[in-house]
């Protein structure tokens, strides 16, 4: 079997990583056992060399290129299917698809938008994650991936709105999820892990970093139901946000 290579972009340390879908193929991939190596990019120019969409997660696996982070997750489940991620029950399956949808196209946005439009959470972005960048990088990439962000936002709609609505926005979503943990199965879609606690966790695994968000860290703290949730996924799939002592993300403790 030939090497399978996750390429992203990269995170505070080792293998970790600040992109929300790339967390989701790494938790995937441990989930699944399968092994693999990560390769980090600097720019959407380098990525379009394995992408010509210019985006991460890619997935080098036998040989074949896979891109967007639920095809790949697809397509694991396919090649791997046990663990599950994806129940087989229909109307379980359905709500396990809506949530990851939500998470991809809602949820990821508003973190976007606070890490990279908000003065405040692009100056830590700055100085905290992008200055381990190799120079010449580091000078420039903050304010290209800043205008990207933004252009990206403004299309997707997120960035036609104020600090203040997007944070109270966020706010809803992260009561709305606790909402539907309190008193209820242990996992978003039921009984079980599936893909959309996995794409919830990765955007919330980098809202809870408190370097980097720590307004949205506590936002998170102070809904118990989330937190317990974030520990019962994370019993039994690395934190990709969070380095370990060893710099490679906090391994599984389940
Ligand atoms: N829906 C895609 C989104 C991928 C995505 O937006 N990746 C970001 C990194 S978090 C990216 O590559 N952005 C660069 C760009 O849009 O130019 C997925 O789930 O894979």
């Amino acid at each position: 079997m030939s090497e399978t290579r996750l390429i992203q972009y990269g995170g505070l340390t080792g293998r970790t990583s600040l992109s929300p879908p790339c967390a989701k193929v790494h938790m995937a991939l441990v989930y699944k056992g399968v092994p693999y190596r990560t390769r980090n990019m600097f720019s959407p120019a380098k990525v379009r060399r394995y992408n010509p969409r210019g985006r991460v997660p890619v997935l080098l696996h036998e040989g074949e290129t896979l891109v967007d982070s639920s095809d790949i997750l697809t397509e694991l489940e396919r090649r791997f299917p046990d663990p599950p991620l994806f129940p087989e029950d229909p109307k379980v399956a359905a709500e396990a698809k809506l949530i990851e949808d939500w998470a991809d196209e809602v949820l990821y946005f508003y973190m976007v938008y606070m890490r990279w439009v908000d003065d405040e959470g692009f100056r830590r972005m700055k100085s905290s994650a992008m200055h381990r960048l190799p120079l010449p990088v580091r000078w420039i990439a903050p304010g290209i991936a800043r205008r990207a962000a933004g252009k990206r936002l403004r299309y997707q709609g997120t960035g036609l709105k104020s600090g203040e609505v997007v944070r109270r926005e966020f706010g809803e979503c992260l009561d709305a999820l606790a909402g539907r943990l309190e008193g209820g199965p242990p996992f978003l879609a039921g009984d079980a892990l599936t893909h959309g606690d996995l794409a919830v966790a990765a955007v919330l695994d980098q809202c809870g970093l408190e370097l980097l968000m720590p307004e949205t860290a506590a936002e998170i703290a102070r809904r118990p139901a989330l937190v317990t949730w974030l520990e019962r996924v994370h019993a039994l799939l690395p934190n990709v946000a969070l380095p370990g002592e060893d710099g490679k993300p906090t391994p599984p403790t389940g």
